[in-house]
């Protein structure tokens, strides 16, 4: 940073605005080198505020041009006001009044893709947290809520679809022929809520009927080329209305909900009020185009956005370091749904898989904050899987603490008692305590405390009085401005196992059951379980109730018997994931110190009797042989060697597909399907076994396993299997792996969210020249460094090359660090977030952690904005 540092922001300093907008009249004239917008503030001084100051400040950005501000319709001259690079500041307001402002902004060269922008050739928004302010001067902050009204004026031909948040009340035209709609929202919102969109777009149209017997229009908004690619997430919207209605006993609250695919977008989507914007590439879909994966998410995505009508527009945060509030929840609200919706125990998989790679980095790293974070210097920086993903845990801990009534009861007492206001995570805590009346005040301390907990258990059973021991010890390590740490409430979900597979009755606290929850409250504490038959095996933190780390000293006989009897899904999965990543351990640590490989796997034993067992749940079998990635035993590791990683990883799998080659032949040949492809839970499963399946087998010594592997990959009627055959292809590295990414891409070159999988595939691709590779897509005609997604594909895939990006002469950081620097102005929060994979130096092994590093020195020499800045300066502290 050349000029003065960005400043900090701090949750300590909250105070109530100064003044108040009730309600927000807003006009958009839409032209193609500029728009000119005209806002009518209803304003007033709030009673509430303890500041009596004269003067009015209101946010805004640098690069909108002020034509003209008025008080009451009186314009205002230019000694009355000051424009700063972040403000306009009015000397004199006086209590009750209207500000008239009028402000040109340029859609076409705003490249941040926040505030008002162009996407392809439409105008669109993107609001969240702080873009309104690149619109027009504003209070932009979400305890400012306002009634909008908004009126947008322009050309009928060009602009067709002209939309905004509410119910459209107006339309005319003006005496120059130009179209006039007028759009009026009733509830009141803060201004990140707001959404424009105007475009030559196709439209789907649907309905939904509420509960209370209300009809809803339901329209999703595409470019004409995708319109067809819309039926599967209007059923997922439908099925989301349902939901939320049996669920929550939420309805819908507008007499309308529109959905617009945007292809340049830097987020998933946003939950504008009526008026959802999604990036496409979770938004449209076709058995073709989409894989299963991209169907799941496509449908949480839409569930997540549909259900933020009520956990974050109804009832919103006070503040931004209350982001949790709404993500937290809302996640949590997605999640149940997807796992109503197919699998509990798949789905409870991966989003634990997720958290635990990712998160627990994020948690053990230099940006590490509690999920209310204390302090930040730029709001978009805290999009993170802490305040989603660790905050939906803390959601789910508040659940499995009151149980499912109770629980219920909070959250309806927390949407009456809020319902139209901006509230805070301890407000949040007070419904779900004043409606079950359980102490949740030790438990709040999630909310505050950054780091993941870790927990030690150790057992001690007494065959003469059948009882069981059970101590558990908490710590949780330092994170960045918090060196020592408070015990926190932990729910620990257990059941106990016979060694013959059965689960075992215990009494505790007074109850006799096969599972109890126990309240881990001090740093040490001892549960006793008697009436326990024999001696146990513990199956510990069942469906994983808190976001924590464990350690328990389980044999291997210990393991393989959870494996495969525990009637807890989830710990099944844990216990084969445990098993791997000690084989994969020991390989690390064998090619570390330059040892010869193991070339025989416990794991093989257990995966042959899930192969063998035709009755098991294909999803779990799928689950249970996918071994630990790459990320996650990087996060397990003190110090990341991630050749080492790669190596032992590739050593494994060889050794499984060699042992085994046979069973995942046999295992792919069962599987291969002749109906109509859909994406649903049953067919999904079966696709996921065949393809891990047809994984093992290629990179067995079975030259065979390479005749289905192409005939999978030209004659799919589904990209999931396409796209599968290609994965295994380039990840195994077979000789026809360059002529198959060829072929895909002359076959989908004009599918752009097909030709983003194919950037990604190319762009992993193991080999010690792949940068020259990765150079060469970032020159491609079919890469576009203005589009989010084309950059996350390349840089992405680039990422997940072991030679290319962690290359020994650091060239793979060098080529980060330069498109970081390259995008630090032109879209901050992108280059923000691609920073990443480098602040976490400090893990690795030195000689590549020290070339991370001089990256990071390189960057933090530039000009940087405040995404960039904060994340860089943070990491090198
Ligand atoms: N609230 C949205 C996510 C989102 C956040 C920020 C954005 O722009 C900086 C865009 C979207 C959600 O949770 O879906
Ligand atoms: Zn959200």
């Amino acid at each position: 940073m050349k000029d003065s540092s960005p400043s900090a922001i701090y949750l300590k300093d909250y105070t109530v605005p100064d003044f108040l907008i009730d309600k927000t009249e807003l006009t958009f004239e839409l032209e193609e080198a500029n728009v000119l917008v005209t806002s009518r503030l209803h304003m007033r001084r709030n009673a509430l505020s303890s500041d009596k100051v004269a003067s009015l400040v209101l946010d805004g950005g640098d690069e909108m041009k002020l034509i003209g501000v008025a008080i009451d319709n009186v314009s205002l001259s230019a000694d009355e006001y000051q424009i700063t690079n972040q403000s306009l500041e009015i000397f004199s307001a006086p209590n009750e009044f209207v500000l008239t402002c009028e402000t040109l902004v340029e859609p076409q060269n705003n490249t941040r893709l926040e505030g008002l922008y162009r996407s392809s050739s439409m105008f669109c928004t993107q609001c969240e947290a702080e873009g309104f302010r690149h619109i027009t001067y504003y209070l932009d902050r979400p305890d400012v809520m306002s009634v909008f009204t908004t009126t947008i004026i322009g050309d009928e031909e060009k602009y067709p679809v002209m939309l905004s948040n509410g119910n459209e009340v107006e339309r005319g035209k003006t005496e120059d022929g130009k179209t006039v709609v007028t759009w009026h929202d009733p509830f009141k919102k803060p201004a990140y809520l707001f959404a424009l969109v105007a475009g030559n777009l196709a439209v789907q149209d649907d309905v939904f009927k509420t509960k209370s017997g209300r009809v809803v229009t339901l329209r999703i908004f595409t470019e004409h080329h995708n319109l067809e690619k819309v039926d599967y997430a209007m059923g997922a919207l439908k099925r989301s209305m349902k939901w939320d209605e049996d669920v929550y006993g939420r309805e819908y609250d507008l007499d309308i909900f529109m959905v617009v695919a945007v292809d340049d977008f830097n987020m998933g989507a946003m939950e504008n009020k009526g008026l959802n914007i999604f990036n496409s590439s979770c938004l449209l879909a076709s058995p073709e185009t989409t894989t299963d994966d991209a169907y799941l998410r496509i449908e949480a995505i839409v569930a997540h956005e549909y259900f933020h009508n009520w956990s974050g527009n109804r009832v919103t945060c006070r503040d931004w370091f209350q982001l949790s509030l709404k993500e937290g929840f809302t996640v949590f609200r997605d999640q149940t749904f997807s796992s109503d919706m197919h699998s509990e125990t798949v789905k409870r998989v991966e989003d634990v898989s997720f958290l635990r790679t990712a998160q627990f980095a994020e948690d053990a790293g230099p940006m590490a904050h509690p999920v209310r974070p204390e302090s930040f210097i730029e709001i978009s920086n805290f999009y993170t899987l802490t305040v989603y993903e660790k905050g939906s845990e803390i959601v789910r801990m508040i659940y499995t603490l009151l149980g499912e009534q109770a629980f219920r009861k909070g959250s309806d007492l927390y949407f009456d008692r809020h319902d139209g206001q901006a509230v805070t995570c301890d407000d949040f805590v007070a419904a779900m305590e004043d409606a079950s009346g359980v102490d949740l005040s030790q438990f709040k301390r999630w909310y505050s405390q950054a780091g993941t907990p870790e927990l030690l258990f150790e057992s001690k059973y007494s065959v003469t009085d059948k009882t069981l021991k059970l101590v558990v010890k908490q710590t949780t390590p330092p994170t960045p401005g918090q060196e020592s740490k408070l015990p926190l409430h932990i729910p620990i979900k257990l059941g106990l196992i016979s060694k013959d597979g059965n689960e075992l009755e215990s009494t505790y606290s007074g109850e006799t059951a096969q599972e109890h929850v126990l309240h881990l409250k001090s740093e040490e504490a001892t549960f006793e379980f008697s009436g326990v038959d024999s001696e146990p095996v513990p199956s510990i933190l069942r469906g994983f109730s808190a976001p924590v780390k464990y350690e328990y000293a389980y044999s291997t006989e210990e393991l393989l018997l959870l494996m495969s009897s525990d009637s807890d899904g989830f710990n099944r999965w844990n216990a084969a994931q445990q098993l791997a990543v000690r084989e994969l351990k020991s390989l690390i640590h064998q090619i570390k110190n330059g040892e010869p490989l193991a070339d025989q796997s416990d794991l093989v034993k257990g995966f042959k009797s899930l192969l063998l067992n035709e009755e098991l749940d294909p999803a779990m079998v799928a689950l249970i042989l996918e071994l630990p990635s790459q990320a996650y035993l990087s996060e397990l590791e003190k110090e990341i060697d991630p050749h080492a990683i790669h190596s032992a990883l590739t050593h494994l799998t060889k050794v499984i597909a060699n042992a085994l080659k046979e069973e995942f032949s046999a295992t792919y040949m069962n599987n291969v399907e002749s109906t109509v492809y859909e994406p649903n839970a049953i067919q999904i499963a079966k696709r996921a076994l065949k393809n891990i399946a047809l994984h093992y087998w290629v990179e067995s010594d079975d030259v065979t396993a390479l005749e289905s592997l192409n005939e999978q990959f030209s004659n799919s009627d589904n990209m999931t299997d396409q796209y599968a055959a290609l994965s295994i292809a380039v990840e195994a590295g077979v000789e026809k792996a360059d002529v198959m990414l060829a072929t895909f891409y002359d076959q989908w070159l004009h599918e752009s969210l097909v030709v983003n999988k194919w950037l990604t595939l190319s762009a992993s691709q193991e080999n010690v020249d792949g940068l020259k590779r990765v150079e060469e897509l970032m020159s491609h005609p079919a890469f576009d460094i203005k589009n989010p997604n084309k950059v996350r594909a390349v840089l992405g895939g680039m990422g997940r090359s072991v030679q290319v990006f962690h290359k020994e002469d650091g060239s793979g950081y060098r080529y980060l660090a330069d498109q970081i620097i390259y995008l630090n102005k032109r879209n901050p929060q992108l280059a923000s977030r691609i920073c990443t994979p480098l602040t976490r130096w400090k893990k690795y092994k030195s000689s590549l952690g020290d070339l991370m590093k001089l990256e990071l020195e390189r960057i933090q020499k530039e000009d940087l904005s405040k995404d960039v800045y904060e994340v860089i300066t943070k990491s090198l502290n």
